[in-house]
């Protein structure tokens, strides 16, 4: 399918941004109202009585309604949230040792971070992921700026994009991360697909993802998945890389790299980071959103960044000039702590070292879920092909499950995940390998 023609997920991406539109019509039409002295009120008084109530979000609703769910055999595994196999929360070794670090430093000081942020951490977040020996660094053509976690990162760089970029249209794979079509379309752009998954081979349509950035607008934007690619676990391999990049550059498409698993989907962040590095070695320009919320665990301290590689280093600083100026009316500067956890660590050859041990274990006790999962599916004869669960790359699986079977799951057997079929492997353990297979066949043999 051409890019330019209507495809149902452009036409789901309209009805989104006239959504998100109407709700800025619906203000000001109430904006006029108010001017009359009874109008916009509702029967008990409220002058938002009118308001209709907002579904949950589609994944973090999920967790609302586990929270609410009182069985013991519940298993939440919507969220990307990494779990021990005892089913808890991680904080990091490295991260409480960074932490008593700070807390025994009676020279810190809670002021105010510059706009852009804390400066080691944005030099440090630079190198890891465009390499120490990066061109782009050495020759000052990168500007980094701290922002909130992964997305507070795609939100200012998709602000930034509207505002100063000659190009609107922002290409992003189908599917993907359900957020991004509804920042991207918030910030100003608009929003269209290109093909990336095929589910009758469960795997990457490359073919298909060729012919539409092929025809796309030269100068469109186009977000790429760095690694470990939400939801489908389906990534390109270098080569591919490699061919996306050539035919990317060769019609001056823009890209933007969303970079919220690295580390997660080999256990190396050097090797995960490939695909941004093969872009950035041609001396073109990118963007790159980061996040530490997976790779250092940091969910709710909201730490990430947003660079820019810029062909020289004096636009690479005027750019920085404007990011400041999206940035302060936005949230005025980021939070110090979480920043400070990343800095220490990344600037410690020991607590690095450290930190990259931790990384690997957690990538490699997922992958040791695919295979239990796969196993216990194959035991119990579970009816169908499941090796996508072992191919899958990153923190979930595309399971290819329906709606109607994930209702099937959550009814029958207290498992909450995504509709769509999404499982995120980090949340299971060997204790709950069994019961998630029990539900899947279930839901396979039984389920309408
Ligand atoms: N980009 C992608 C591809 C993601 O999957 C997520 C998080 C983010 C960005 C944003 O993460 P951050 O702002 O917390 O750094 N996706 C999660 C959580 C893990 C979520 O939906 O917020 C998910 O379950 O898909």
């Amino acid at each position: 399918m051409q890019p330019g023609s209507c495809s149902p997920a452009d036409r789901r991406l309209s009805a989104l941004a006239r959504h998100l539109q109407g709700s800025s019509a619906a203000m000001d039409h109430r904006t006029t109202l108010s001017a009359s002295p009874t109008s916009g009120f509702d029967a008990a008084g409220s002058v938002f009585g009118h308001l209709a109530r907002a579904p949950e979000d589609p994944i973090l609703g999920v967790t609302v309604a586990y929270n609410k769910d009182r069985s013991p055999v519940k298993l939440n595994l919507g969220v990307g949230a990494y779990r021990t196999e005892e089913g808890k929360p991680l904080v990091l070794n490295v991260v409480r040792r960074a932490e008593h670090t700070l807390v025994n430093d009676s020279s810190r000081v809670k002021e105010y971070l510059p706009i852009v942020g804390l400066a080691d951490f944005n030099k440090l977040s630079a190198k890891l992921i465009f390499g120490a020996d990066s061109p782009a660094i050495q020759e000052n053509r990168v500007t980094t700026v701290q922002c909130l976690s992964g997305t507070g990162s795609l939100r200012v760089g998709a602000e930034f994009l509207a505002k100063h970029y000659h190009q609107r249209t922002i290409y992003i794979p189908m599917p993907t991360w359900g957020n991004h079509p509804k920042v991207f379309t918030l910030a100003g752009l608009s929003v269209k697909t290109y093909h990336y998954y095929d589910p009758a081979t469960r795997g990457l349509n490359f073919q298909g993802l060729l012919e539409d950035l092929g025809s796309a607008p030269s100068g469109a934007i186009v977000l790429l998945h760095a690694c470990a690619h939400n939801p489908t676990g389906v990534d390109p391999t270098l080569g591919q890389w490699a061919q996306i990049r050539q035919l990317m550059r060769s019609k001056g498409l823009l890209p933007f790299f969303d970079s919220a698993y690295q580390g997660f989907a080999s256990g190396n962040l050097d090797e995960d980071a490939q695909s941004v590095r093969i872009f950035v070695a041609d001396g073109g320009e990118c963007l790159v959103a980061q996040s530490y919320a997976k790779n250092m665990g940091l969910y709710g301290e909201r730490v990430g960044a947003l660079s820019i590689v810029c062909k020289t280093a004096d636009v690479a600083s005027r750019v920085e000039s404007q990011l400041k100026l999206v940035i302060r009316p936005m949230y005025s500067n980021p939070p110090i702590h979480g920043a400070s956890i990343v800095a220490t660590i990344l600037k410690d050859r020991n607590m690095f070292h450290d930190w990259t041990i931790e990384l690997k274990a957690m990538a490699d006790r997922i992958i040791s879920m695919r295979q239990q999962l796969f196993d216990a599916l194959s035991s119990r004869g579970t009816p169908g092909d499941w090796s996508h669960i072992i191919k899958q790359i990153g923190m979930f699986t595309f399971t290819g499950l329906n709606s109607e079977q994930v209702a099937f799951m959550t009814k029958e057997y207290h498992i909450y995940m995504t509709s769509d079929g999404r499982i995120s492997m980090a949340g299971l353990s060997s204790r709950t390998v069994p019961h998630l297979a029990d539900a899947i066949h279930a839901a396979v043999t039984r389920a309408v």
